[in-house]
């Protein structure tokens, strides 16, 4: 067992004294790091798998792009200290799922389903959760399918399995997600302002709904015809 070291810090207290801290965590912290990296890598391989083995099988493409990132550690110190855990390398590991987060932006709705089950179905991929913020939007209007997976890596001496915290979207719903995300950290938005802004947001994810199922409905319809 490896030793760790935790650090506490009081709740809401985000000094540079606890940045610091999470640098001395150094090694360990970097370690975690790199098995998250890989981890990644495995997922995105394998959407990447999936969507040359679709392309083959009916002549288009069902993803559009995939993003990965790593959780920064101020993200990282925020949500600790949002739960009330301590800071250590350990619970960074055994708390939180989403460290590892990868995006994947599919071009119609049932591709997302679609994919999530064709993933959901390799037998070196557990689905730990499933959220359906598509069919269950966000009060704010946020719609995406989150699921939380566990991947093993394979290093020099063990295999470990690690958390990826998997995001899949339309175009459509990626833009809105985007832009929504870069309004909501404008801090400045006067409270008088704020509700009737977050009125049209919600408008704009149900036209951003709309328009999705009426190209699915589109593309459904070129599909039939073309028959
Ligand atoms: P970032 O920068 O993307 O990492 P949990 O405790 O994890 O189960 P949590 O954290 O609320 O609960 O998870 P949830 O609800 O599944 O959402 C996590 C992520 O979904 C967020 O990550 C965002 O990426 C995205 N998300 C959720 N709600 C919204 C929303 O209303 N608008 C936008 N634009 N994105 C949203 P982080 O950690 O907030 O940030």
């Amino acid at each position: 067992m490896q030793e760790t070291r935790e650090v506490t810090f009081a709740p809401g207290l985000l000094t540079e004294d606890v940045f610091s801290e999470l640098k001395n965590l150094g090694k360990e912290y970097m370690r975690l790091m790199s098995y998250y990296s890989s981890a990644m890598l495995e997922i995105e391989t394998k959407f990447k798998v999936l969507n040359i083995e679709f392309n083959g099988k009916f002549d288009r493409n069902p993803i559009e792009s995939i993003k990965t990132r790593l959780k920064t550690p101020k993200s990282i110190i925020e949500k600790m200290d949002r739960i009330g855990v301590p800071l250590s390398v350990e619970n960074i590991e055994h708390k939180l799922s989403d460290v590892a987060g990868v995006r994947v932006i599919c071009s119609f709705v049932d591709d997302i389903y679609r994919l999530a089950d064709m993933l959901a179905l390799q037998d070196d991929v557990y689905i730990l959760k499933t959220k359906d913020y598509i069919k269950n939007p966000k009060p704010s209007g946020y719609r995406s399918l989150h699921l939380i997976v566990e991947v093993p890596i394979f290093l020099s001496q063990e295999k470990r399995f690690m958390r990826v915290e998997v995001q899949l979207r339309t175009i459509a719903m990626d833009f809105w997600a985007s832009l929504e995300h870069k309004l909501r950290y404008k801090k400045d938005i006067p409270q008088e302002h704020a509700q009737e802004i977050a009125r049209q947001l919600i408008e704009c994810a149900e036209t951003v709904s709309r328009t999705d199922q009426q190209m699915l409905d589109i593309r459904r319809q070129i599909e039939e015809s073309g028959r």
